[in-house]
């Protein structure tokens, strides 16, 4: 028998006669008729768990991971130009909730057949749920960046529909059992025909409570990436000078100079993304100033704006990790907005906060003595994505994030050291956070064995806002030979470098070193990223074969 052992017998011992036994009890079907129902329910209730799951983590975790949205997406792009005139014509400015609400039902109707299917057949119905999970892990897959988080959630959130529904089966079979195999009157069924529907309930009303959740954050998202796919910034009053030639090394295997938003990586501890609308938003000027000042969205964007491309970094940043990108971004100089409030005598520090109510402690000094800092709306051409602070941020050339880059950025409240803190500063990270100045490898990658003769190196070295003056390798702790350094955007960016080595058959130990503009060489002795940052040489291991 196996896996089947626990089939309702084939042929029913008739249970006509099942008495309700439990005050207020639904009565007891006989044994493969009300089980069917039940099992379609198990299954609507534990696919439902899986999409809600999946909503809710896409809601914390990145909008653009949304694996409905992006079924939906891919629906809207396979469906022929005809049906989307007809459902636009059909539904107007609901086509997108009309879209919606067919993929529900149809979403509600398979699951319900997995349901079926699986009471059936052991597995069958699990089979469905996971080709629900291949489906989504394609659909997302075609949007989103292909990272952990896009891959992990639609394969979580159908692991979690079997998961449901494996249990829901487990309660339904035991009910099921009693009723086939004491047919006649026996209490025992009511027992277990109570635990199956009390788990499917109880199921049902936290997939709901999830459910409910997800939407209310959904639409708040909804809504703000809605205004801002519409929003038209403003052309820079001074566009960024052209990339200068050989800046972007043709090296294969090393990153883009300029770090796509959709690759861009994202530190902030909102578990929710922060959904800011841009209309109501206001931006405050507060504390040692002669005048107050409120900015508006609108008014902001009519301010002379700069573009200029900015590498931000993360102070969590291992020594060669990737919590780095260089883009190119839109804004109006803080120094100009912190002019017009008039800083008083004493102030040595802005706190900018967030929405959400996180903080940065910059120097004033590094807002006001003529670097990029910049109170930012676009970046790479777009507004600023949701995740990277809609509708407004700071970036400031040669600061860590945490104590400059503020997202959803609602005031400035200029201070001193002695009476504000930073979000971090209290806990076990350093008041001030000048970037260090820092290289890394990304060519050869790692564990790709080369072969002998000349061995292309290649990767990135920063020190923003001193600039990088030279990049190193050495081989084996051998002498440092000076690499190609291509030409920097500025000195506010990263720098890419490549170094051709011949080798022979072997193993190698390749180390990198910078030097910034002034002469300074990169820290060569190894720290953590606590309390300030990390130090020491990016170090490879490089296999090669003859
Ligand atoms: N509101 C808010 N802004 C924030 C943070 C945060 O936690 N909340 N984290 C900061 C840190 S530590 C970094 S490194 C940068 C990262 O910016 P990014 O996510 O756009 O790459 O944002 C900064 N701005
Ligand atoms: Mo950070």
């Amino acid at each position: 028998m196996g896996i089947d052992q626990h089939r309702k017998p084939s042929t029913p011992v008739p249970s006509t006669a099942v008495p309700v036994t439990a005050p207020g009890a639904v009565p007891v079907s006989a044994p493969g008729t009300a089980p069917l129902r039940w099992a379609a329910a198990a299954g609507i209730v534990a696919v439902a768990g899986g999409v809600v799951l999946g909503e809710l983590l896409a809601a914390f975790v990145s909008p653009t991971l949304s694996p409905l949205t992006a079924v939906g997406g891919a629906v809207i792009d396979a469906v022929p130009p005809a049906v989307k005139e007809w459902a636009i014509a059909a539904f107007g400015t609901a086509d997108k909730l009309a879209l919606l609400a067919g993929m529900g039902l149809a979403i509600a109707a398979l699951a319900a057949l997995a349901g079926i299917i699986e009471w059936r057949r052991r597995f069958a119905g699990f089979a469905v749920i996971a080709v629900f999970g291949v489906v989504g892990l394609v659909a997302v897959l075609g949007r989103a960046q292909v990272t952990g988080n896009a891959v992990a959630l639609p394969l979580l959130a159908a692991g979690t529909g079997i998961v449901v529904l494996r249990w829901l089966m487990m309660r339904l079979r035991a009910w099921d059992r009693f009723d086939g195999e004491a047919a006649s009157a026996s209490p025992t069924t009511a027992p277990d025909r109570r635990r199956f529907l009390r788990t499917l309930g109880g199921s049902a009303v936290v997939v709901s409570v999830g459910g409910a959740l997800a939407a209310v954050l959904r639409g708040a998202d909804a809504g703000v990436s809605e205004i801002r796919n519409k929003l038209a910034l403003p052309s820079p009053s001074s566009p960024a000078p052209p990339l200068p030639a050989g800046a972007e090394l043709g090296l294969s295997g090393l990153y883009p100079l300029v770090t796509p938003n959709a690759d861009f990586y994202r530190i902030d501890t909102a578990l929710a993304v922060p959904a800011v609308d841009p209309e109501p938003w206001v931006l405050k000027v507060t504390g040692l100033v002669e005048r107050e000042i409120e900015l508006d969205f609108a008014t902001l964007l009519s301010k002379p704006m700069i573009e200029r491309h900015v590498t931000i970094a993360c102070v969590s940043n291992e020594v060669g990790g990737d919590l780095i990108g260089n883009a190119l971004w839109l804004g109006w100089p803080v120094r100009e907005l912190l002019a017009m409030a008039g800083p008083k005598s004493g102030a040595d520090m802005v706190l900018s906060r967030s929405k959400d109510g996180w903080t940065a402690g910059t120097p004033l000094e590094v807002l006001t003595d003529g670097r990029d800092a910049l109170i930012a709306v676009g970046m790479n051409g777009e507004p600023l994505p949701l995740e990277h602070g809609f509708p407004v941020r700071l970036i400031v050339p040669g600061l860590y994030g945490y104590v400059s880059a503020t997202k959803w950025l609602t005031e400035l409240k200029v201070t001193r050291f002695a009476d504000d803190v930073g979000y971090w500063t209290p806990r076990g990270w350093s008041e001030r956070g000048p970037i260090k100045t820092s290289s890394r490898i990304d060519v050869p990658r790692a564990g790709r064995p080369q072969r002998a003769g000349t061995v292309a190196f290649g990767g990135v070295a920063w020190a923003q806002h001193r600039g990088i003056g030279k990049v190193e390798l050495r081989v084996n702790r051998g002498p440092w030979l000076a690499a190609d350094l291509a030409p920097g955007i500025s000195r506010d960016t990263w720098y890419q470098w490549q170094l051709s080595v011949p080798l022979t058959p072997g193993q190698y130990e390749i180390q990198v070193r910078a030097t910034d503009l002034r002469g300074d060489p990169q820290i060569e002795a190894r720290s953590p990223v606590a309390p300030d940052g990390a130090t020491g040489f990016h170090t490879i291991r490089v296999e090669v074969t003859p």
